[in-house]
């Protein structure tokens, strides 16, 4: 059998036994691509059911959340916590909050996980949760609540040195305190590692707050240097206005460019003079108000309610929301505009429709799995403060967190060019992240 065939047989296998579950295949099916290339030279890859025992969790937790609402009412939603692979470490990833929430997304997030914590460099495994609780409009002892009610369940399943949640969409600071304080009373022990994502005073690390946006925008400085130009005096477009979107807003300002876009799930804004991030965060971080209200206070800027962000002409776009948000037809807009590049802040935003479309015009394109590694990557250097009862400076952390997305960047581009493909970052992430977990499983035998 080839390479090829002997991908697409188990990617049938893998179709079959997680039915119903698309987003799941699209994250498989993104890497199966890679990976016939990586067979045709290394067939030994396809050996001991190694590609079969990767795509199987070796973990699945689901379970019941009830907490009360402030009328008094019971309610009832899911939790789900996927312990993927833990070959390069303790699983890590981050916990979403969010009503779409189901198995098949936390895979598909665990999955992608697994590859893009391998890139770091740093030891740490692949896993994803979360829960289908919506948090918008509820009051803050609702939030409270339910984050104690969910690790209620959860913290019989995490540790130290087994599995360390983080946030993601709908967890945050505030959320990640919560779910310490509960973790902390029901074990009766101070385990600071065993969440990221912590308050400054309390075990957090400086910059775990700011990591992806501001390693997105590395990762595309870099990305523009191999290309022999900059950020400085680019039009940057990004979707959202949460936690990613936020800092590279950012870190685009502070390295010359300019943030002339970013939205919210009920429209977007635009604002050609820049947007003003003091007021963005005050909207989005201390009131946890709508992106419309940007307006309000900004003449310069508009809002529109219908329509797609990636309308709006630009040289680099960073999707920051959610997955699938940047469709063929945005792909077709993004190119006729002269986009240069994109770089994923989010996790799979871009449709497969659409990257084919990126390759092929040439755009020089980041997947999540390398260029949101920042966040996860910082996570991991959280731990190793926590672990060393140690907490770095801010300048300090930040220029780590910059080497480690010039790594990344490096590991990606040159794999790519060992393959044949110079210049696919798509590519290059798939194998460079399969590599170091496969030669990893290899080593420990069949487990
Ligand atoms: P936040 O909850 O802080 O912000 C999410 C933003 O995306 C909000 O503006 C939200 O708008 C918008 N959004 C979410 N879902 C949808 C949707 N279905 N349709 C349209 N807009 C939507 O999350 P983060 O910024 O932390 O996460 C954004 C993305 O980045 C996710 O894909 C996440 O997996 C990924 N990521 C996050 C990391 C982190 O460290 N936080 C690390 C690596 C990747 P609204 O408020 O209206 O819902
Ligand atoms: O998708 C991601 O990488 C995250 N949500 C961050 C995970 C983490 O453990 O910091």
């Amino acid at each position: 059998m080839t390479g090829n065939e002997q991908v697409s047989k188990i990617y049938d296998v893998v179709v079959n036994r997680n039915a119903g579950e698309p987003l799941f295949h699209q994250a498989v099916a993104e890497v199966f691509e890679s990976l016939t290339v990586v067979l045709k030279r290394h067939p030994h890859y396809a050996n001991f059911g190694l590609i079969e025992r990767l795509c199987e969790p070796e973990r699945q937790i689901i379970f019941r959340v009830p907490w009360t609402d402030d009328a008094g009412n019971v309610r009832v939603n899911r939790g789900f916590r996927v312990q993927y692979n833990s070959v390069l470490g303790p699983y890590k990833g981050g916990l979403r909050f969010h009503p779409s929430v189901n198995l098949g997304m936390v895979k598909f997030l665990g999955f992608e996980q697994i590859f893009k914590n391998a890139l770091t460099g740093l030891p740490i495994g692949g896993g994803k949760g979360g829960s289908d609780f919506d948090p918008k409009g509820r009051s803050e002892s609702e939030i409270m609540r339910f984050c104690q009610s969910f690790m209620t369940e959860l913290q019989r399943h995490i540790g130290e040195y087994t599995d360390v949640p983080a946030g993601d969409i709908g967890v945050g600071g505030r959320e990640i305190g919560y779910l310490f304080g509960q973790y902390k009373r029901l074990t009766n022990s101070y385990e600071s590692g065993v969440l990221t994502g912590k308050g400054l005073t309390w075990g957090g690390s400086q910059v775990r707050k700011e990591a992806t946006g501001y390693g997105v925008t590395y990762f595309v400085a870099n990305m523009l240097e191999a290309k022999g130009t900059e950020i400085s005096g680019k039009k940057v477009v990004i979707s959202g206005s949460g936690n990613v979107a936020i800092y590279a807003i950012e870190k685009v300002h502070q390295l010359g460019g300019t943030a002339i876009a970013c939205s919210d799930s009920s429209g977007y804004i635009v604002d050609e003079d820049g947007i003003d991030l003091e007021l963005l965060k005050d909207i989005k971080e201390v009131q946890r108000g709508r992106i419309c209200e940007y307006v309000e206070t900004r003449k310069s800027a508009r809002f529109i309610e219908n329509g797609s962000i990636w309308d709006v002409p630009c040289d680099v776009a960073l999707p920051c929301a959610t997955q699938n948000e940047l469709t063929e037809q945005d792909a077709k807009t993004l190119i006729k505009n002269g986009v240069i590049a994109v770089a994923e802040g989010a996790n799979m935003p871009t449709t497969p429709e659409a990257l084919k479309l990126f390759r092929e015009a040439g755009v020089a394109f980041a997947p999540g799995k390398a260029a949101n590694a920042g966040g996860v990557a910082t996570s991991a250097l959280e731990m190793q403060q926590n672990a060393s009862r140690d907490s770095w400076h801010f300048d300090y952390t930040d220029e780590r967190l910059a080497a480690i997305m010039r790594d990344i960047h490096g590991r990606c581009s040159e794999t790519s060019e060992e393959f044949g493909k110079p210049g696919d970052y798509v590519l290059g992430a798939n194998i460079a992240g399969f590599v170091k977990v496969a030669d990893a499983m290899f080593s420990m035998g069949v487990i």
